[in-house]
C-alpha cells in the first residue's frame, strides 16, 4: 500500500512550484490528475529543450507518476468537465497567477458550493498584502525572502542561489499543508484553503539569517569571518560567504586539483568536540594546548589563519581523500560534488534518489526520484505523461462520460484533439 492511495488530486500547476508538490504526492500514491491547456500543455514541456519533438527534461523531471488530460477551462464544456473533476476530487493544487482560477469562474467560494470537501492548495508569489498581486518566479522569491541578500561575499553583489528554494522550497511546504488539511479533514470532513507564498518559504529557510539581524543588537557576530578581519558590521545580517551559518565554524577550503578543476573543494567544519583531532591530522598539535587557540571563544578572531592552515593540508589530498581521513575521526567534513558526480553516485542510485526512466520521444534519461523514504510506501518513479496521454482514460473511468456524454465533451474541443477511436 502507498501512503496516499485513494486521494485524488486535481493538479492543475505548471512550471515548478506547484508541479515538485503533486509529484511528491504521487509518490506517496496519490492519483494526480495533471490538467493541461489544449495543445499547449505546461509551459515547461517546450522550455529548455534537448531533445526536438520530445517534452523537455525540465518538463519530465518535475512531473513523473501523473496523468494528463487536455482540458480547455474557459470553454463552456471544459467547465462542465472541471466541475466534475472538483466533485471528484479530494485536493485542487494550483499555482496561477493571482487571479486566475477567479477569472476563470472558479473561486474559492464556488470551490466550496461544488465541493465542501474540498482542499484547494496554492502557491503565490506573496501573502496577502502589497505585493499580493504580483507575478513572480524564483530567483524574485530569493530576492524578497532574505535569501540573496545573505549569500555571496561580503565585497560582491547579493547572489541567488542554485539550488531552488523559492519553487521546489515552497513545493514542499505546500505538500506539508496539503496532507496536513488531509489528516484535519480526515477528522471534521471539512476542506480548506491552504496558501504557501513563495516570499514566505524562502523567509523560513532563511531562519537561521533573522536570528542573526536580532543577534546583531548584542554586538558583532563573532563566528562571522568578517569579525576575525576587523570590519565593522552595518545595519542588517550581511553576507557570510562559505562560512557556517551555526555555532561551529566551516569554509570551503581547496584540495588537490583545484586549479583545473572547479570543485575540487572539500567543505571543512572546525567542530569545537574534535578540536584536538583536526589539530593531529593538520601537523599543528600544538594548537590544541596554546593559548589563543585551545578554545572555541579565543579561536574566532583567527579563523582564516586557521582555516589557512587547514588548507595547506587539504590541498595536499583529494576531497575524497579529506573525506577518508576525517570520517573516521569524526571530523565533519564533504566533497563539494559536482552535479556529474552526483548522477553518477552509485550510493544515490541504490537508494532510488538518482534513478534511470524510460520514455517514448526521449529515449532513457536520469532524474532525481523521491527524497524523502517512507519504510512502508515504496516509491516507483514512473514517467511523466505525454500532453492529454490520459484525456480519455480519466474522462471515462474517474469522471463517468461514456457513450454520447464522452463524444459530445470530445466533439466540444474542450479537450483538445483525442484519438476519437479511442473514445468510441
Ligand atoms: N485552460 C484555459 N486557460 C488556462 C488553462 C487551461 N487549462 N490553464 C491556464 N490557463 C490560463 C489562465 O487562466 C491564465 O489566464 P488569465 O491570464 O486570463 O487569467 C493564463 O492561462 C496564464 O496563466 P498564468 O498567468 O498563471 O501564467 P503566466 O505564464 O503568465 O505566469 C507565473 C506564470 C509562474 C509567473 C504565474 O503563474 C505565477 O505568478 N504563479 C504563482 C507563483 C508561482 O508559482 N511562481 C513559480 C513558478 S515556477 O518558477
Amino acid at each position: 500500500m502507498k501512503a496516499l492511495e485513494g486521494v485524488k488530486i486535481l493538479d492543475f500547476t505548471h512550471v515548478q512550484s506547484g508541479p515538485t508538490c503533486t509529484q511528491l504526492l504521487a509518490w506517496f500514491g496519490a492519483d494526480v490528475i495533471k490538467v493541461e491547456r489544449p495543445g499547449v500543455g505546461d509551459a515547461t514541456r517546450q522550455q529548455l529543450v534537448d531533445v526536438p519533438g520530445a517534452d523537455s527534461l525540465y518538463f519530465t523531471m518535475l512531473n513523473h507518476n501523473k496523468r494528463s488530460i487536455e482540458l480547455n477551462s474557459k470553454n463552456e464544456t471544459g467547465k462542465e468537465v472541471l466541475t466534475r473533476l472538483i466533485e471528484t476530487c479530494d485536493v485542487m493544487v494550483e499555482n496561477f497567477a493571482p487571479g486566475a482560477l477567479d477569472r476563470m469562474g472558479f473561486s474559492w467560494e464556488r470551490i466550496q458550493e461544488i465541493n465542501p470537501k474540498m482542499i484547494l492548495a496554492s502557491v503565490k508569489g506573496f501573502g496577502p498584502g502589497k505585493y499580493e498581486d504580483c507575478k513572480v518566479y524564483e530567483n524574485v522569491a530569493q530576492c524578497a525572502g532574505g535569501a540573496a541578500s545573505t549569500t555571496g561575499f561580503l565585497d560582491g553583489p547579493p547572489l541567488v542561489t542554485g539550488a531552488q528554494i523559492g519553487d521546489s522550497g515552497t513545493g514542499l511546504h505546500l505538500a506539508l499543508g496539503i496532507v496536513t488539511a488531509l489528516y484535519q479533514a480526515a477528522k471534521t470532513g471539512q476542506g480548506q484553503k491552504v496558501l504557501a507564498p513563495m516570499q514566505d518559504g524562502v523567509i523560513n529557510l532563511c531562519r537561521v539569517k533573522l536570528r542573526d539581524q536580532q543577534r546583531l543588537a548584542a554586538g558583532p557576530l563573532k563566528e562571522y569571518s568578517q569579525y576575525g578581519a576587523g570590519i565593522e558590521f552595518g545595519e542588517a545580517t550581511p553576507r557570510a560567504g562559505n562560512d557556517s551559518g551555526g555555532g561551529q565554524p566551516g569554509r570551503i577550503l581547496k584540495c588537490k586539483g583545484w586549479e583545473t578543476d572547479p570543485n575540487a573543494y572539500t567543505y571543512f567544519i572546525t567542530q569545537a568536540a574534535v578540536w584536538e583531532r583536526v589539530c593531529d591530522v593538520i601537523g599543528e598539535p600544538e594548537w590544541k594546548t596554546k593559548e589563543g587557540y585551545a578554545t572555541p571563544p579565543e579561536r574566532l578572531d583567527k579563523l582564516d589563519e586557521i582555516f589557512g592552515r587547514i588548507e595547506e593540508w587539504t590541498m595536499t589530498k583529494t576531497k575524497f581523500e579529506v573525506m577518508d581521513i576525517c570520517n573516521p575521526l569524526d571530523i565533519p567534513v564533504g566533497p563539494i560534488l559536482s552535479t556529474k558526480e552526483i548522477m553518477e553516485d552509485e550510493g544515490l542510485r541504490k537508494t532510488g534518489t538518482i534513478v534511470d526512466v524510460d520514455h517514448p520521444k526521449r529515449g532513457r534519461y536520469v532524474t532525481v526520484g523521491c527524497p524523502i523514504k517512507l519504510s512502508a510506501s515504496p516509491v516507483e518513479v514512473t514517467r511523466s505523461p505525454l500532453l492529454g496521454e490520459h484525456t480519455v482514460e480519466i474522462l471515462r473511468d474517474v469522471l463517468g462520460y461514456d457513450g454520447e456524454n464522452l463524444a459530445k465533451v470530445v466533439e466540444s474541443g474542450a479537450v483538445g484533439n483525442v484519438d476519437k477511436k479511442a473514445a468510441e
